[in-house]
């Protein structure tokens, strides 16, 4: 089935539930697999960020979102969730359209939203707090998890609905408001399912979104005094950006930002599992995925063999239009990130390394008109060439080879990225120790690229501060706050004045 979205659209800032035009001159998003205009967007100022934080502030401080029970918050977030299911496939649409990403994995990015909303739903209705009743006679004191009040969501464009929806319902089960700002490349999925918050009965103001770039609407958003947490997914150079902003008006800021997974296989291990898994996890989404299996650190003893093995299934991906249902790998996001990736191929060659398969843009078959990257293998790769130590973005993979445990757990963790690492191995005791010893904020074992909405998810290192979705995602939007009732006497140092007379 091929696209059936065809007309451009246009979109609006959304503040309050209203449509609010652009100050400024609209952005143009095109297809980066053909070139043609599929969409605009408001480009916001200073003025429109205002705006959208004083609706936002305006619905913590005095409208019901924050003051709802939890069954009726968990309830207005189910339906949000049945929505975003029931429009599934145009959501899906519209992120393939502008991501450039293959329909298939935009529908199962879009299952993925749907999931992390319901789960979010389920925390608002169980969510606790702790009471303290041994403290002393008449004393008693409870603590509960509050909002924290406005939150800014800042949405980057490689997942545009699963990333914020690794934010947003989260935000709202705490008690939350939100202002969106999700990225300039692709801001429809987000638009839309702004809309159908809305639909769902959410209040209006409790989730605003304005469309622009990083540096102006992004920043003017991020460092709004009126704004109590940020939550960014994004490179590392922004991130620090947004974080100094943070520190200098005291807000609490999460992070997600950039990796170099390393997808360590041992010889004892499923290699046709491990095979399989290297190719997804290197080009899932063109490796345009913060968790992407970027090295692929292969024990010695089967490197030779293994490496060929993957190269062959690698050379069997079909590149082509984000449309075809057949498609496994899309264009890259626009030409600058082309050229960025195209960059590291060469840097790749220049240093020594070998390209057993891919290596440069693809052009024919009608993909001449988008940002089209053979999925590129590399080996002869040393560990301190660029190539495996920064973060590409795009469908390259590194392969270096390791003697043992130690020397994995070396390599594994000689990145300044700890957002997630994988291991293949069928011995139980490998995978508890170099699980435990891999830097990141996630190690998987005998899978890649998994996970589950229960599971929180973030980096160490420079791949960011916090953790999203799961317990800890709610926690990310709150913070502790203590009742002390004493219902008697307290003995006090002072001693008690008569009559108020000295
Ligand atoms: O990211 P930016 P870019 C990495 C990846 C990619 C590189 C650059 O390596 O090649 O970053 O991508 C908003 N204040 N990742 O340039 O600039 C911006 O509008 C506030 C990894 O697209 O970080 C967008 O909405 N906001 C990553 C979002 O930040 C600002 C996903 C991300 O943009 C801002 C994306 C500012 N000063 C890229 N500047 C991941 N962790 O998955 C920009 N923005």
């Amino acid at each position: 089935m091929s696209s059936t979205i065809t007309e451009p659209r246009r979109y609006d800032h959304l503040i309050d539930g209203v449509a609010v035009a652009s100050s400024a001159d609209r952005l143009e998003r095109r297809d980066p697999a053909t070139g043609r205009l599929v969409a605009e967007y408001a480009h916001g100022g200073q003025d429109e960020v205002d705006r959208a934080v004083a609706a936002a502030r305006q619905a913590f401080d005095d409208g019901p979102w924050p003051r709802l029970s939890g069954a009726d918050r968990a309830r207005l977030l189910r339906r949000f969730a049945s929505l975003v299911e029931r429009d599934c496939e145009r959501l899906a649409q519209l992120d393939s359209q502008e991501v450039g990403k293959p329909i298939s994995i935009a529908r199962g990015e879009i299952d993925g939203a749907v999931g992390h909303i319901e789960y979010a739903a389920s925390l608002a209705h169980t969510e606790r707090g702790d009471a303290w009743t041994t403290l002393d006679t008449d004393f008693v004191a409870y603590a509960s998890q509050v909002p924290l009040g406005v939150a800014a969501l800042v949405v980057p464009w490689n997942f545009p609905a699963l990333i914020l929806a690794q934010k947003l319902p989260y935000a709202l089960a705490a008690g939350c408001t939100a202002v969106i700002k999700p990225s300039e490349f692709t801001s429809s999925s987000a638009v839309e399912m702004v809309r159908l918050a809305h639909e769902a009965g959410i209040p209006t103001g409790a989730v605003n979104l304005v469309t622009g770039l990083g540096p102006t609407t992004g920043q003017a958003l991020t460092s709004h005094p009126d704004v109590d947490v940020v939550s960014f997914t994004g490179s590392t150079q922004t991130g620090r950006l947004v974080a100094s902003d943070a520190g200098r008006n005291l807000k609490r800021v999460g992070l997600e930002l950039g990796g170099k997974a390393a997808n360590v296989v041992f010889a004892d291990a499923d290699l046709d599992r491990a095979a399989d898994a290297a190719v997804y996890a290197a080009f899932i989404n063109q490796g345009e995925c913060c968790v992407s299996g970027a090295r692929l650190l292969v024990q010695r003893s089967i490197a030779d063999e293994f490496v060929a093995e993957v190269a062959r299934r690698t050379r069997t991906l079909q590149v082509g239009s984000p449309a075809d249902e057949t498609t496994d790998i899309g264009p890259l996001i626009h030409g600058q990130h082309l050229e960025r990736v195209l960059g590291y191929v060469t840097a790749g060659e220049q240093s020594g390394a070998t390209a057993i398969t891919g290596g440069g843009r693809l052009t024919d078959d009608g993909l001449g008109d988008g940002w089209f990257v053979a999925p590129t293998i590399f080996t002869g790769v040393a560990p301190s060439d660029r190539i495996f130590q920064e973060e590409i973005f795009g469908p390259v993979l590194s392969v270096v080879e390791f003697d043992d445990a130690d020397d994995a757990v070396r390599l594994g963790n000689d990145t300044v990225y700890g957002l997630a690492n994988a291991l293949w191995t069928n011995d139980i005791a490998t995978a508890h120790r170099v699980g435990a010893r891999l830097r990141s904020g996630t190690v998987w074992v005998n899978t890649n690229v998994d996970g589950a909405p229960a599971l929180a998810f973030g980096g160490t290192k420079d791949s960011g501060i916090g953790r999203e979705v799961g317990h800890e995602g709610l926690a990310e939007f709150t913070e502790s706050k203590t009742i002390q009732i004493r219902s008697g006497d307290r003995k006090l140092p002072f001693p008690r004045r008569n009559g108020g007379v000295a």
